[in-house]
């Protein structure tokens, strides 16, 4: 549609199609998915197989299709975005299958499905999150994937990437809340963990693709403030779901240690939490605010992120 045939009252960011985007955004995820884990024909048996079940059929790729759409914002080229892009998701697999071992949360079910350590056995599920961790970062450092891209900058990505994962990020975030099993946690604590167990991720997914698209520091430190505001919202909305009953009933997931978990809901209470979840929403949504229609896709994957825990009863 050109400028001049749009009715006066539209709206670039409200009529924005998140459904249709999410949809054309994931399925471009799952063939790259697809291509760079089948690169090796040999590599398809033992260990692939329980690792491929880790990844396929997937969740709703919330991460890759956010570093696709900061990359997007900064005009980053789809096939610099994408072997990123994969990597973060491979990298969220690796640690829904280890988070599901009875040594973590011990759950059997999985986005519906029996969990991988179900179908494989432990020591297999602990091999394939083990394969799924290292192919992120055979797939980063692969020269034909990342052709085009400054050698520097991608050395500099996968340094970023590494951080949110290990324990300053990810692994940090998974040993905090452990502890926090036994010794409970105040609120501070309660966010430290959410910021580093599921914030970190989320917000390396979105700083790769801003910084692939050459953002400028302002801009970066912008994105990156709409990044953290989004990365502890996703838990919180998460946390909120799971008090609700709502995660559970949509994923099928049942975790044996749950009730143990130290949610932010279970800490402040629901009322509390939604109430921290909209003032997240909204610092995120703030910050795309230079940018107009043009963060469209980011502003409307916020708005998702929140909407289920704050929509419906307290
Ligand atoms: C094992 C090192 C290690 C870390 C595990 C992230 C994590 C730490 C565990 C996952 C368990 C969990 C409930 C984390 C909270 C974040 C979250 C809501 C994950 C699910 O993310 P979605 O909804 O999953 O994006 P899909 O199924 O869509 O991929």
């Amino acid at each position: 549609m050109i400028e001049n045939d749009m009715p006066m009252n539209w709206d670039p960011i409200n009529s924005f199609d998140l459904n249709g985007y999410l949809q054309r955004q994931s399925s471009t995820v799952d063939r790259a998915l697809e291509r760079y884990l089948s690169r090796d024909p040999a590599a398809q048996q033992g260990v692939f197989q329980a690792m491929r079940y880790g990844v396929f059929p997937g969740g709703k790729r919330i991460r890759p299709i956010l570093t696709l759409a900061a990359g997007e914002l900064f005009n980053a080229p789809v096939d610099h975005l994408m072997p990123f892009a994969c990597a973060v998701e491979l990298i969220h697999a690796y640690s829904l299958i280890h988070d599901d071992l009875p040594a973590l949360d011990d759950d059997d079910l999985r986005r519906g499905e029996p969990a991988a350590h179900k179908v494989f056995g432990q020591g297999m599920a602990l091999l394939a999150g083990d394969g799924l961790l290292t192919e992120a970062f055979h797939l980063m450092s692969d020269g034909e994937a990342t052709r085009g891209i400054q050698p520097e900058l991608v050395l500099d990505l996968i340094h970023e990437l590494a951080q949110a994962a290990g324990a300053m990020g990810l692994v940090g975030g998974q040993a905090l809340d452990l502890e926090a099993e036994e010794k409970g946690a105040d609120l501070a604590t309660v966010e430290v963990i959410h910021v580093q167990k599921t914030g970190a991720l989320i917000l390396a997914a979105i700083r790769l693709g801003a910084r692939l698209g050459g953002a400028t520091e302002a801009d970066l430190a912008r994105i990156t403030r709409y990044g953290r505001y989004l990365g502890l919202a996703f838990q919180i909305a998460d946390d909120i779901l799971d008090a609700r009953g709502d995660a559970t009933a949509e994923q099928g997931e049942s975790s044996r240690k749950e009730q143990k978990k130290r949610t932010y809901p279970l800490v402040v209470g629901i009322v509390q939490a939604r109430e921290r979840l909209a003032e997240l929403l909204q610092l995120s949504l703030s910050e795309l605010d230079p940018y107009g229609a043009r963060a469209a896709a980011l502003a409307a994957l916020a708005r998702h992120v929140a909407a289920r825990a704050l929509a419906g009863h307290a």
